[in-house]
């Protein structure tokens, strides 16, 4: 096996491994999903998942991937998907150009002080703070979106506490997203990511520290915090605070702080366990001139080459 001991030694995936995710993921799937490269790619993503998830886990001598690193090796090893390899570029940008258009819901969920809300951040570095939130499945209500994401994204259940009319919602480009305000949860209350390596870190913030300069997009608030889709639902949601008295009526003396209330342990980094402590302060990441990896760039044209050269020795 000439090939697969090359593909191990530069911590690529073995051909090996590569069809078993093909055959699980791609293959034996309805027709109608292989019908689209969206579709197509949809399915990819659940592989790349579980290949960061669950192989490299496991064989800490495989090389992570990004998605588009991934792909290539997919395309490369999967006969029917090679002739399209060329085309990558523009599969990726249409299926990114997909998932912008695809409507999201979540949940403004707030403490039992109506003071802090609860905010969750991505995995990735540099990742932003967010409501928990996700994609519109296939014939989903917005509703049971909302449900299904903030309990996969924090563990919590929203079902008895989502009133579908409580919601406030804004518009990103083509997208639509949709939050359900579910007010007065217990502080105490135990949340934790179901999904690996999607949330890092979930924490109560005070409204009135994400308050931004702008109501665009992506804002620092106030206490140099990274957000994404928050800052153009702070005023509604004050708004429509102030319509509920019975909930501002339980304001905090002294003002309750932000909290960590689940955190990956960076050594494990799947998420397993949770921990209680203060927000950290933001880390600075350097990146001036000089840095060890500055000019780093993943080669493209080498793994495909590697890929290529196991493929065909096979
Ligand atoms: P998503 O499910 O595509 O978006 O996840 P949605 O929650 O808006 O519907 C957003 C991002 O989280 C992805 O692009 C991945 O980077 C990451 N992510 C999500 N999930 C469910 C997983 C997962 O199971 N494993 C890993 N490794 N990353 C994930
Ligand atoms: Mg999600």
């Amino acid at each position: 096996m000439v090939g697969n001991t090359r593909a191990n030694s530069k911590g690529l995936p073995s051909q090996e491994l590569l069809d078993d995710l093909c055959s699980r993921f791609l293959l034996n799937v309805p027709k109608e999903d292989l019908e689209s490269f969206e579709r197509i790619l949809f399915l990819m993503e659940q592989a790349h998942w579980f290949y960061e998830d669950n192989s490299v886990e496991q064989n800490p001598s495989l090389r992570s991937l990004s998605f588009k690193e991934f792909t290539v090796l997919m395309f490369n090893n999967c006969a029917q998907l090679r002739p399209y390899i060329r085309y990558l570029d523009d599969i990726h940008r249409e299926f990114t150009d997909y998932k912008f258009s695809i409507p999201v819901s979540g949940a403004i969920i707030l403490d039992d002080t109506n003071e802090r809300c609860l905010l969750v951040k991505g995995w990735k570095a540099g990742s932003c703070w967010s409501f928990p939130r996700g994609k519109r499945g296939k014939d989903e209500e917005d509703d049971h979106v909302a449900i299904r994401e903030v309990e996969e994204e924090t563990g919590f259940d929203l079902r008895g506490l989502l009133k579908v009319g409580d919601h406030l919602e804004t518009h990103l480009g083509t997208q639509r997203l949709r939050l359900f305000i579910i007010p007065s949860v217990s502080a105490d209350t135990a949340f934790a990511p179901q999904t690996k390596k999607e949330i890092s870190e979930i924490a109560w913030h005070r409204l009135d520290e994400l308050v931004p300069a702008c109501d665009e997009m992506i804002t620092r608030s106030v206490n140099g915090l990274k957000l994404y889709m928050v800052a153009p639902f702070l005023k509604p949601l004050q708004t429509w605070l102030s319509t509920e008295p019975a909930l501002i009526a339980r304001k905090s003396d002294p003002p309750v702080k932000g909290t960590t209330v689940w955190k990956a342990k960076p050594s494990i980094g799947d998420g397993g366990e949770s921990s209680t402590s203060k927000v950290p302060e933001p880390k600075l990441v350097d990146n001036r001139p000089g840095k060890t990896f500055r000019n780093f760039r993943f080669d493209y044209a080498e793994i495909v080459k590697a890929a290529e050269s196991v493929f065909s020795a096979c």
